[in-house]
């Protein structure tokens, strides 16, 4: 059992590890940088520890000082949350050596799953669909253009250790395969430090669809549904939302199978997602497994009553799943728009400063996961989502318009946010009706991806 726990993180993640340990009767420690003084996450913690200067590099993602934080206010265990040292294994190694828990997969879990060409393989071997492509890492554009033609263009080239779009190229014919390919792979030795390839056939205009497991040590795996997660700018999620408008009750069943059998065949342990595209003709395939918990990780517990959260801490904890597949019922439909301090006008500019007035809405179904409040200073130098709203309705127009009506009340004065792309986006015929693929936006929007 944790007595204590460390929280390595910040904003509204911070804040909702914070609250499932007092639920839990945990006590906290918040750590903050000298940015962060002001900070939801920094008052609302039992015990709050400065760990460096403002930039990340120098707080919260130094792992030293984080640990020596641990050391000093003896916790026993540290939840990550989500970015910064989520899924680092190398942090998760020191934790074991300093005989801390890490709330989460165990180091070789994250390296297996973090490289990509060798979980596609994993999952190829376990009998889990994948994209059609390369079973071996290439390394050279002679080897993948030969490759390239036996799966047949247009292909993704990708980075092994490529994410956010980095390091991912599509190659249309033999003529743009090379070309891609050094470019793909220059970026990811620049961007990654690692040369590693693989190749996919490309899929047109796929859904991104993902599976949330929960897994414990002594190999219970249950999944509860899926998020569509398809409402993407530059790699950026924007709105998600639970179940898929694109699955039949067959295809969610034969995805949430392949899902469980992609964590039992690695012998997952913690929260996790897998990842997976839907192409038109309703063909899935593995893409990547997240070794976290993610930032959408609420509108799994709206549907499904399960408080991934606490569920996690446990597994940790070394207990047993609370809940079986059977008990999982999933109700009704979820959906969250993340709100960004950002300029939608200006390239989605970050929009820093001091939030004069803000209003968060409430009622039935409504949930905001925020660390904002009235006359806080959103720091220039971490991420520009600043809110989730999350709505739990009957069906999925129900919850479309509650979103609406809660968007519409939503006051944050003095910085601009996405609160009214978010509402054009609500509004748009192609997504009322559920046609929503991850060409949503440029297709749409193309003003806005200039
Ligand atoms: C793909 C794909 C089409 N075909 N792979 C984008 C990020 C990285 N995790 C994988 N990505 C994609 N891989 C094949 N074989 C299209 C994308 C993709 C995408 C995927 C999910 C959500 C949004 C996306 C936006 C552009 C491209």
């Amino acid at each position: 059992m944790f007595r204590k726990i460390l929280i390595a993180n910040r904003g509204e993640i911070a804040v909702r590890i914070i609250r499932a340990c007092r639920e839990m009767g945990i006590t906290t420690v918040a750590v903050y940088s000298e940015a962060d003084k002001e900070a939801l996450h920094t008052q609302l913690a039992d015990e709050a520890i400065c760990i460096g200067p403002a930039p990340a590099t120098e707080s919260y993602l130094n792992m030293e000082r984080i640990l020596s934080a641990c050391i000093a206010a003896k916790v026993d265990a540290i939840h990550p949350g989500f970015g910064f040292l989520s899924e680092n294994s190398r942090f998760v190694e020191m934790c074991q050596k300093c005989h801390i828990t890490f709330i989460g997969p165990s180091a070789e879990m994250m390296d297996k799953m973090g490289n990509k060409s060798e979980a596609r393989k994993t999952m190829m071997e376990a009998g889990v669909p994948v994209v059609p492509g390369t079973r071996e890492p290439v390394y050279d554009s002679q080897t993948g253009k030969k490759l390239a033609k036996e799966i047949g263009y247009p292909v993704m080239i990708k980075a092994s250790f490529g994410g956010g779009g980095k390091g991912m190229r599509i190659s249309y014919d033999p003529e743009d395969f090379e070309e891609n390919f050094k470019v793909a792979q220059l970026e990811s030795v620049r961007g990654f430090g690692d040369n590693t390839m693989y190749i996919e056939k490309y899929i047109q205009d796929p859904r991104h669809v993902e599976f949330q497991i929960l897994a414990d040590e002594y190999g219970n795996v249950v999944q509860l549904g899926e998020r569509d997660c398809s409402i993407q700018r530059h790699h950026q999620k924007m709105i998600e939302e639970s179940p898929s408008v694109a699955l039949t009750p067959e295809l969610r069943r034969r995805m949430g199978e392949a899902a469980i059998k992609a964590a039992k065949a690695v012998k997952y342990k913690s929260a996790g997602t897998i990842e997976f595209l839907l192409d038109r003709d309703q063909n899935f395939y593995f893409m990547e497994m997240n070794t976290r918990i993610q930032v959408e990780h609420p509108v799994t517990e709206m549907v499904s009553g399960v408080d991934l959260m606490k569920e996690m801490i446990s597994i940790a904890e070394g207990k047993p799943l609370s809940i079986s597949q059977e008990e999982i019922r999933l109700n009704g439909h979820a959906m969250e728009c993340r709100i960004n301090a950002e300029d939608p006008d200006n390239h989605f500019r970050p929009c820093p400063g001091v939030i004069r007035e803000v209003h968060l809405p409430g009622g039935n179904g409504v949930r905001i996961d925020t660390a904002v409040y009235n006359g806080y200073e959103i720091p220039p130098y971490y991420d520009s989502m600043i809110a989730k709203v999350i709505v739990h309705g009957r069906n999925r127009q129900e919850t479309i318009d509650k979103m609406r009506s809660t968007l519409g009340e939503l006051i944050i004065d003095g910085v601009t946010t996405n609160v009214d792309f978010q509402y054009e986006i609500l509004n748009h015929e192609d997504f009322q009706k559920g046609n929503i693929t991850t060409d949503f936006i440029p297709e749409h929007f193309p003003e806005k991806m200039m």
